[in-house]
């Protein structure tokens, strides 16, 4: 490592030439294991950090220039060196890495803390120093909020989780955290149903904790994990319109100023229903109808009415409904300019949950319009429906759709697999992938790897889901851990109010920041960001850029899931 300094006008920004790159949590045994290095280098050591012995010795591949982030790399690979311990690489020319791990327990620790990031996110609850430790504050968003389009009415909607460094609640970014959660559930579940989260529910019966919100008696303990989705889930329900229709959002009229949530005391306003938000409900309160009903068939039956109530509303209002914020708005719009795939992951949930032939009919339909088959993020959630198709074991389910869905997400994987072994740092990622919140369109990758081999029962994409969760965690070139307080040079000065607020140095853990944006958006990341600079570059672990180092709840979920695979 040679020079750390402080950019003078930014003091947040520290900059870092760290010429290796390496996954700052770790490796597993028996994974693939490699670290990219940005200078000229043909040989590699490692050395065991504690009592310095070489333990291996390799040679490193000229991988060339990589074009997103125009760095000329090589490729240190110990993917056959398996010795648990703690390592430096070491160059023949004499430069070191950050001191490393092989362990089999390496991602334990960052799955922990993705997870644990949705508790530190939730609205309305007072986060005690026993479940908060020094991140603690008192509830906040509490009082009854308002109604756009009547303000004569008011409602409670408290709970849920902040969506990000804003305090909005969106419903549909709230739906596509909660899907990637609950998919990992259903997928990996013997990875997530035993941590334990140090949350109110944990110890205590789900409703001992939530008695004033809680729906329905549970016979047994919900995994932590489920207690944590049934928070978001709980504020699900108070979002939903007695005619089923469901509200968009829940966000003051403009952003709060960098306070404490509970600071933050200006009306919250409940805006108007959209086709998206109530088709997005109605699949994710189908979907888990059917993942809690062995703990707790009441709150079961009660997600599972609350779904079709919505089913409902979308056969009253076949037409489009969209979302535009109304006049002197700022908070996040989360607007489409469709629903047809939000409509058909509802049908396909619904028909899942209930076995009704008539949602399956209206599912099938719906397939005849264009929408991306394998999409999972909060705009583009039609690969929610097909894989929850694939997942299920209806009796009278298609075979043949289900082979061309499995189709959709192989042939996915085999394109991204081509875009990582065309990248030098091993990204499944084009130049136009990075966006804004580019990290989520790289663990979305890493989500489709993992479902590749979920579907085939194999571990053939193993190595490229990896290579995602490496670049997330290390191996990319700004050398920055996308997660906070994983790794020794991490983010931790993220686009989020209460980090920010608190006055603490150290930032809470296991957010994900949004990550590289080749389109820098807000005031300080366009003066940050000098024009030219190659996509994989553009990033600043500033907190004024939220175009850049923003979290949100549909990042960090990905991360749950691509963990949860990997772990
Ligand atoms: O997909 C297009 C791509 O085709 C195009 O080439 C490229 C060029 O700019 O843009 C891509 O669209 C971008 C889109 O994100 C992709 O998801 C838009 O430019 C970009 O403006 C848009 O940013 C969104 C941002 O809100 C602004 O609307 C982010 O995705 C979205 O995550 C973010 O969400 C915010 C909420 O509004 C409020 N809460 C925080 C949250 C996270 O920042
Ligand atoms: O903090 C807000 C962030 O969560 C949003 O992603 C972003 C875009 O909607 O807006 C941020 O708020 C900014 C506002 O839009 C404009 N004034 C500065 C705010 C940040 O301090
Ligand atoms: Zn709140």
């Amino acid at each position: 490592m040679d020079t750390t300094y402080f950019d003078e006008r930014t003091p947040n920004v520290k900059k870092f030439s760290l010429p290796i790159f390496v996954n700052q949590a770790g490796y597993k045994p028996e994974s693939i294991k490699r670290a990219v290095i940005k200078e000229k280098a043909s040989h590699f050591s490692l050395i065991n950090a504690d009592t310095c012995v070489t333990v291996y010795k390799g040679q490193c591949t000229h991988f060339g220039l990589d074009t997103n982030s125009q760095d000329d790399v090589y490729i240190a690979d110990f993917s056959d060196f398996k010795d648990c311990g703690t390592y430096c690489l070491v160059t023949d020319t004499n430069v070191s890495s950050l001191p490393f791990q092989i362990s089999d327990t390496v991602f334990d620790n960052v799955l922990h803390d993705t997870i644990k990031a949705f508790y530190f996110l939730r609205c309305g609850l007072d986060l005690e120093e026993k479940h908060a430790g020094k991140f603690g504050h008192s509830a906040c968003h509490t009082a009854k909020a308002v109604l756009w389009e009547d303000q004569t009415i008011s409602h409670d909607i408290t709970g849920g989780w902040h969506d990000a460094g804003d305090y909005g609640r969106y419903i549909t970014a709230g739906a596509c955290a909660l899907a990637h959660l609950l998919f990992a559930y259903k997928m990996y579940p013997k990875k997530l149903k035993n941590l334990s989260l140090n949350i109110p529910e944990s110890n205590a019966s789900a409703c001992e904790v939530l008695s004033g919100d809680t729906v329905g008696n549970p016979s047994c303990r919900l995994p932590d994990f489920l207690a944590e989705c049934k928070y978001e889930l709980l504020w699900f329900l108070k979002m939903q319109r007695e005619d089923g229709g469901v509200y968009h959002k829940a966000t003051t009229l403009r952003h709060a100023p960098f306070v404490m949530p509970e600071e933050d005391r200006n009306t919250m306003l409940i805006f108007p229903v959209s086709s998206m938000a109530t088709a997005d409900f109605a699949a994710v309160c189908a979907m888990a109808s059917g993942i809690y009903r062995e703990f707790d068939s009441v709150f079961a039956d009660t997600l599972l009415t609350a779904a079709e109530k919505s089913a409902h509303w979308l056969e009253q209002n076949p037409d489009f409904l969209g979302f535009k914020n109304p006049d002197g708005c700022n908070t996040g719009e989360y607007g489409e300019r469709d629903d047809k795939d939000n409509r058909f992951w509802a049908y396909t949930e619904l028909y899942i949950a209930t076995g009704k032939e008539f949602y399956h009919d209206r599912m099938k339909a719906l397939l005849k319009m264009k929408f991306p088959l394998t999409g999972l993020g909060f705009a583009a959630v039609g690969g929610f429906g097909t894989l929850s198709y694939l997942l299920c074991d209806r009796e009278n389910a298609s075979m043949e759709l289900k082979d061309f869905f499995k189709e959709c997400f192989l042939d996915e994987a085999l394109r991204l697999k081509e875009l990582s072994d065309s990248c030098g740092y091993g990204a499944a990622m084009a130049e136009e992938d990075y966006i804004w919140g580019s990290n989520m369109s790289l663990l979305k990758h890493g989500m489709i790897f993992a479902i590749a081999d979920y579907l085939t029962g194999t571990d053939t994409y193993l190595p490229y889901a990896t290579l995602q969760a490496d670049y997330l965690l290390g191996v990319n070139a700004t050398g920055y851990s996308y997660v906070t307080g994983t790794g020794a040079f991490c983010c931790n000065y993220p686009h989020l109010r209460p980090a920010h607020a608190d006055g603490i140095e150290e930032c809470i853990p296991g957010m994900v920041s949004g990550g590289p944006n080749r389109h820098p958006a807000d005031a300080d990341a366009k003066i940050l960001i000098p024009e030219g600079t190659p996509p994989m570059k553009c990033f600043a672990d500033d907190v004024g850029c939220y175009s850049l180092n923003e979290i949100t709840i549909y990042w960090n979920s990905p991360a749950v899931f691509v963990l949860a695979y990997l772990k």
